[in-house]
């Protein structure tokens, strides 16, 4: 194909909304479907200067020996997690790293690429001499260590964890964030978590009728301690000891963790060592001063644990131009703290009009739910944004829509509609639209 054939005729019956996007399906029956068509598609090559001559040197000699564990190519070191340094001058700085979003693909994240929020430091473990004590209004109180749990039946579970505070940047900022989009959206990450569940060592201890909370703390030395809510801990709580088929990194909270399903991530207790059942929440610090929401009439809302609906396109984006006219998969990621997603539309003129993406399934519950649609690029200027649907019909909110709700002087739980413009060069920057 000479490049000048390569662009594309479309059928306007393909077309599924404003500038440029496509229905949904149009890979999968259009007999134009394959790579050749899309505007990234790969260089001509002339057929015969590939034989022979030029051989590259790893052609030539035998490979590398076997690596005990394996690590990535050592031509991807670039693609690792970007920190937040902490305020200047505080004591107790919060650390976080974030996870490259746009660089990957699927919904499991690499677990070296998990992003990871710390109030104290990552502790370093051993694994013998930590143990997890269940104690307070129970008949009788247990403990276990890393060993003892994994002889218990245990569940694996895909399910993403994202931290309050991803978006943040997105309330108050007089304009919009320019930084990669791992800045703004790089809290949020999804695994296959493997544990016990917290309602099965429950029942072992027999926790009393009038039992209503658990105090979940960590043995970083600030102890960070949050209540869960005893309806959540007998429902699909977890006390996990792997992540992505291996133990725990140490930065996930290795040996042990709380993953709460679905609640924002300050509640699922790394290097959990103690969870007293009790009948009123401890008021930490984690639950008063900070990860409250502020309001417009100077109230807070307390534990507003459970996450929005909430998407973004993680291609294009601002780390992703684009280079020429054509055909582009436009993708990304959708996911509810409440349940599966249902639904995933996207517009290319600003929310004028929207066309469904398609999702890629199976689709799970409180996890991470990939979209994609194709999207005929003209050259013209365009504003790309996605709006998430869950199973309960709960719809992602226009940023307008947040910030009446909300007003700027909230800090956590920002998941309005996220907008990408694109200029007539292909150049793609943050805006709000
Ligand atoms: N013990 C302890 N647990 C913790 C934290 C911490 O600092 N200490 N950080 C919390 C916060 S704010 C978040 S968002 C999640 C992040 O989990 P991750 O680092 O595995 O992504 O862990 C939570 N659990
Ligand atoms: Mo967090």
């Amino acid at each position: 194909m000479t490049e000048k054939n390569k662009t594309l005729v479309v059928d306007p019956l393909d077309q599924a909304a404003g500038n440029g996007l496509m229905s949904r399906r149009l890979f999968l029956n259009s007999a134009i479907a394959g790579g050749a068509t899309l505007a990234t598609a790969g260089n001509a090559f002339a057929q015969e200067a590939v034989v022979g001559e030029g051989q590259e040197e790893w052609t030539l000699m035998p490979g590398d020996d076997l690596p005990e564990y394996g690590d990535v190519s050592r031509y991807e070191k670039g693609r690792v997690k970007r920190f937040v340094a902490p305020p200047p001058g505080l004591a107790t700085a919060s650390l976080s790293g974030r996870t490259p979003l746009h660089l990957l693909h699927g919904t499991i994240t690499p677990s070296g690429l998990h992003f990871e929020v710390t109030h104290h430091g990552i502790p370093d473990i051993d694994p013998d001499r930590h143990e997890m004590v269940i104690h307070g209004m129970v008949k009788k109180p247990f403990k276990w260590n890393v060993e003892q749990l994994e002889n218990y039946p245990t569940v694996s579970r895909q399910y993403f964890l994202e931290c309050s505070g991803n978006t943040r940047v997105n309330w108050a900022d007089p304009k919009p964030d320019q930084n990669f989009m791992y800045m703004t959206h790089g809290l949020v990450s999804g695994s296959e978590w493997t544990g016990v569940p917290l309602s099965t060592l429950l029942d072992e201890c027999g926790v009393s009728p009038d039992a209503k909370w658990i105090i979940a703390e960590g043995a970083d030395s600030g102890s960070l301690a949050r209540s869960i809510p005893i309806d959540k801990a007998l429902d699909d709580t977890m006390v996990a000891i792997y992540q992505n088929g291996e133990r725990l990194r140490p930065s996930q909270g290795y040996p042990m963790r709380i993953l709460n399903p679905g609640f924002e991530g300050n509640v699922s207790i790394k290097w959990v060592r103690s969870l007293y059942v009790t009948d009123k929440p401890v008021m930490s610090r984690f639950e008063t001063s900070k990860y409250t929401d502020k309001l417009h009439d100077g109230k807070s809302l307390q534990f507003s644990l459970e996450m929005d609906v909430k998407s973004v396109i993680t291609r294009p984006s601002n780390a992703l131009s684009l280079e020429k006219r054509g055909m582009y998969e436009i993708t990304g990621l959708a996911w509810s703290g409440r349940g599966k997603i249902a639904k995933v539309e996207v517009s290319a003129d600003g929310g004028r009009t929207w066309a469904e993406a398609m999702l890629e399934g199976p689709i799970q519950s409180k996890m991470l739910t990939r979209f994609r649609i194709p999207w005929m690029w003209e050259g013209r200027p365009a504003i790309l944004q996605s709006r998430a649907i869950d199973e309960f019909g709960r719809v992602q909110p226009s940023r307008k829509e947040l910030l009446a709700a909300r007003g700027r002087q909230a800090y956590y739980h920002y998941h309005a509609i996220h907008s990408w413009s694109i200029n007539a060069r292909g150049a793609v920057r943050h805006v709000f639209a």
